[in-house]
């Protein structure tokens, strides 16, 4: 039985970003918000699941905005070695169970990142809350754990928003809205962002805002040091441009990846919530989107995929009419006569064995695949048409490899 796990100072958590050997998995959640004003509460919760078989050990460390350790008050019902003023945490995780972190603070409002690492894929997310002072209750936050029992008592939720980590990337966009007195409620929305730099050198941002009507109204550089956070309200970022009534999009190009999420506020009168956007690398965009519904087991019962995409699918053993588990996907191949499939299965973890063919619409084979690279579960195939011609991808399982686990990702290219 494991009682304790050294605890994981920041800069070792520093050195595993910088040491991609080491394998660890990474989550960022580039905005973490703790603190009391008046009435008014911020907490910050992080939850950390481990749907594995397997223990696993967890660190999270907290970083300020000028990228250093970060101390805050920590509180987990599952496990109070967690309970304490951390700049992070370190410990194991048993299989199937998941810790609730609760980040608060007693003082005034404060801003960071927080960092996730597991040697296993864990499931992990980020509850934002805002509290408002019961009435009758003095409002005091107990500074010994256990404290959220008496949390829960004294504060009452105003809003929460939840979000998955964020990727990193380069380049990111997320749609913009800054409105006074929307045209659907009347209230006025604005849009704020958080940038994390997971790097151990600076980083530049270049950010710009595009119109609905696809026009650039401003562009704004800053700055973020080594492991550095900004947060802000895009009117702030750009304020020396008009944005009372923008509905369009913001994107952030930076010098190294980073990471980044958004939250848009609406507001009216005394009320104000917010919930989160959407935000992708712009990487995302550079091929299409597909997945796999059913029943797709024939080139009769299917649909058109149009290159360049990829497609995320499951070869299930459910019994169906025909009895065969099949995906089928029609392709067109017209002025683009020559075709590129790349299937993955093993590589990403899937216990699917997959064949992999393309055939006429009469089920005459004209491209079979190959193992991407000898004993491997993942296969390739290529193909140049003579003239136009419609065909179809093919996906089957090997005997006994098909089951709900058994998802694939397909990549298909036409030149
Ligand atoms: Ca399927
Ligand atoms: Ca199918």
């Amino acid at each position: 039985m494991v009682t304790s796990r050294k605890s994981l100072s920041v800069l070792l958590l520093f050195a595993f970003l910088s040491a991609s050997a080491f394998g660890y998995n990474m989550y960022y959640l580039p905005q973490a918000a703790v603190g009391v004003g008046g009435d008014l509460q911020f907490v910050t919760q992080i939850s950390i699941g481990n749907g594995s078989a397997d223990p696993t050990e967890v660190a999270v460390g907290f970083v300020t905005n000028d990228g250093k350790p970060w101390a805050v008050n920590t509180s987990c019902s599952e496990n109070s070695n967690l309970n304490g003023l951390r700049e992070e945490l370190g410990f194991l995780l048993f299989a199937k169970r998941k810790y609730a972190i609760s980040m608060t603070s007693a003082g005034d409002f404060q801003v960071g990142w927080a960092l996730v690492l597991s040697p296993r894929p864990i499931q992990v997310s980020a509850t934002y809350g805002f509290y408002r002072r019961a009435a009758g209750t003095t409002g005091k936050i107990p500074t010994e754990p256990p404290r959220e029992a008496a949390m829960l008592q004294l504060w009452e939720p105003l809003w929460e928003a939840a979000v998955l980590p964020a990727p990193s990337a380069m380049e990111f966009s997320f749609p913009a809205h800054s409105r006074q007195g929307d045209m659907v409620y009347g209230a006025d929305v604005n849009t704020g962002f958080a940038v994390g730099n997971p790097n151990d050198v600076p980083v530049t941002v270049t950010a710009s805002i595009w119109s609905d009507a696809g026009l650039l109204l401003a562009t704004e550089d800053f700055a973020l040091p080594a492991f550095g956070h900004r947060a802000q309200f895009i009117n702030e970022l750009f304020g020396g441009t008009d944005l009372s009534s923008v509905r369009g999009v913001v994107e952030l190009k930076a010098t190294g990846p980073i990471a980044v999420m958004a939250m848009r506020e609406s507001k009216r009168q005394d009320k104000v919530v917010y919930s989160t956007i959407a935000v992708v690398p712009s990487s995302n965009r550079g091929t299409g989107l597909e997945f796999d519904t059913e029943p797709n087991n024939s080139p009769d019962d299917t649909w058109q995929i149009r290159p360049p995409t990829q497609v995320y699918g499951t070869i299930c053993d459910d019994d169906n009419d025909s009895g065969i588990n099949t995906d089928f996907y029609r392709v067109y191949l017209m002025d683009r006569p020559r075709i590129e499939v790349i299937l993955l299965a093993g590589s990403l973890g899937s216990p699917l064995n997959p064949t992999l063919t393309l055939e006429k619409e009469n089920g005459e084979v004209v491209a079979s695949s190959e193992e991407i690279f000898p004993g491997s579960r993942d296969r390739k195939l290529t193909y140049t048409a003579s003239g136009e011609e419609q065909l179809f991808i093919r996906i089957g399982g090997a005997m006994g490899s098909d089951s709900h686990q058994a998802f694939y990702r397909m990549f298909v290219r036409a030149f």
